[in-house]
């Protein structure tokens, strides 16, 4: 008879873990807000982004009332304009939803300290350990959906599952307004029915694998044999094949974990043009330094990625002079990384990480600091906050085709789960995709030293 000394208990004869994570998601977040703030605009269709319907650029968030006529995120807002005549057009007021977002993080703190913030509207919570103060996780649960009622005015759908990956699912099931409990036992149970888009972390590529064997609902791949995923997803198949049986060992982190943080853009059509490369580093390294800052660290590594046409991938790191948290430095020591590896290959992806993180408070003590370089940059994020990440962009990347990094910048850790050596662009949840649709961008804090493996 084998327990686990740590953790989830796993052996047959063993009771089940209990179900105590939760996953919250705000419901139709940015529009929400604007509902509340505006109840005359409650009960209509709300479309936010660009704030025209001629405008170009996507829609960032679609009220249900607009969901109804087909209006989703990350499409086009002329196609939302006709789609849905009668909408009502808004901008996005970034600031406003980053400080809702913080009230709703810190809602969620007094419920337990294991809070992992996952974007600007969602987090994963383990409630293991305050049955005493809030009961069964179910009852958690409700408690938590009406303090966000009650002290933000929003709703939110939550899922309640014994790992992240079932109560991610749970929590997007019924929503607006949901709450979908899977008991411990009933992981695959309840996943074998869905779709197979609904498995978090399965991307657009394994799906298009997937398909040519018929797999149309996470059952179906739970069905496939052993060895036929690894022959077809190398070490990722073993763990496709236990996330579709909802098997997801990951734990709720507060990212105090997090040793390195990289962003990462792949190329519509692979390129040559060192302009362009340049460029995208630029925007990488905005990304990356944007984080840093946000999470109060510095990195003492920069880290790249470089995969060209024949899916060839290499990583290059080196150690900074002095750790950084500012774009320039990382940008440049990305560029000597890339520089001599790119001669006239075509590249298909680029990356750029940074790692070996430091309290920026305990190098302040060693008086590591460029002063006037760090308030121009702090004036920079503050007007990132006040009127979204798009205002302010520099001039280089003004005529880039690489959108600004997205304004989760000052969020923590947007993070997608690692399938072993996934294939490229493997790793994009529903989340990720469809915001990398508008930033171009994927981004992720990993509790690895090594940013690219
Ligand atoms: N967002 C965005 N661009 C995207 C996707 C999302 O700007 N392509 C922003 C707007 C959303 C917020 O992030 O309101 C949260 O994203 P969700 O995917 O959680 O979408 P919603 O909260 O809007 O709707 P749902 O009720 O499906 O969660
Ligand atoms: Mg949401």
């Amino acid at each position: 008879m084998h327990r686990a000394h740590h953790g989830r208990v796993t052996s047959a004869d063993a009771k089940p873990a209990a179900a105590t994570i939760l996953h919250v998601d705000l419901d139709a977040f940015f529009a929400a807000v604007e509902q509340r703030d505006r109840p005359e605009l409650r009960g209509r269709p709300v479309i936010v982004g660009g704030g025209d319907r001629n405008a170009r650029g996507v829609v960032s968030a679609a009220s249900y009332e607009a969901r109804v006529f087909g209006v989703r995120s990350a499409m086009p807002l002329r196609t939302a304009g006709a789609l849905c005549p009668q909408g009502v057009f808004l901008p996005v007021d970034g600031a406003k939803y980053s400080a809702v977002s913080r009230q709703v993080m810190a809602i969620l703190r007094g419920f337990t300290p294991l809070v992992e913030p996952v974007s600007i509207d969602e987090a994963f919570l383990d409630m293991a350990g305050t049955e005493t103060l809030h009961g069964p996780a179910e009852e958690a649960a409700k408690a938590i959906k009406s303090a966000i009622r009650l002290e933000v005015a929003l709703s939110a759908s939550v899922g309640v599952a014994t790992t992240k990956l079932v109560a991610k699912v749970a929590s997007e099931l019924r929503k607006p307004d949901g709450l979908v409990i899977v008991q411990p036992g009933t992981e695959a149970a309840f996943l074998a029915p869905l779709p197979i888009e609904r498995l978090w972390g399965v991307g657009a590529r394994s799906r298009a694998v997937l398909s040519e064997y018929g797999v149309r609902t996470i059952g179906d791949l739970a069905a496939l044999p052993a060895d036929l995923l690894v022959r077809r997803f190398g070490n990722g198949g073993p763990q496709l094949a236990a996330r579709a049986v909802g098997i997801d060992p990951s734990p709720v982190g507060d990212g105090a974990a997090t040793k390195s943080v990289s962003h990462e853009h792949t190329f519509d059509v692979d390129t040559a043009d060192w302009e362009v490369i340049e460029r995208t580093l630029l925007a990488l390294s905005e990304g990356v330094a944007g984080r840093l800052r946000a999470s109060g660290v510095k990195a003492g590594t920069v880290a790249i990625r470089l995969r060209d046409s024949d899916f060839v991938t290499i990583s290059r790191q080196r150690t900074l002079k002095r750790p950084t948290d500012l774009t320039e430095p990382i940008w440049r020591m990305a560029v000597s990384l890339v520089r001599p590896e790119v001669r006239g290959m075509r590249v298909r992806l680029l990356g750029v990480g940074a790692s070996h993180l430091t309290d920026r408070e305990q190098l302040a003590l060693f008086g590591a600091e460029d002063g006037r370089q760090r308030r121009a940059v702090e004036a920079s994020d503050a007007i990132r906050e006040r009127f979204g990440t798009r205002a302010i962009t520099r001039a280089r990347l003004l005529d880039s085709s690489v959108a600004a990094p997205f304004e989760r910048d000052f969020q923590k850790a947007p993070d997608a789960p690692r399938i072993g050596s996934r294939p490229p662009a493997d790793r994009d949840t529903r989340a990720v995709t469809a915001r990398a649709q508008d930033a171009g961008i994927e981004a992720e804090a990993l509790d690895t030293e090594h940013p690219f493996d």
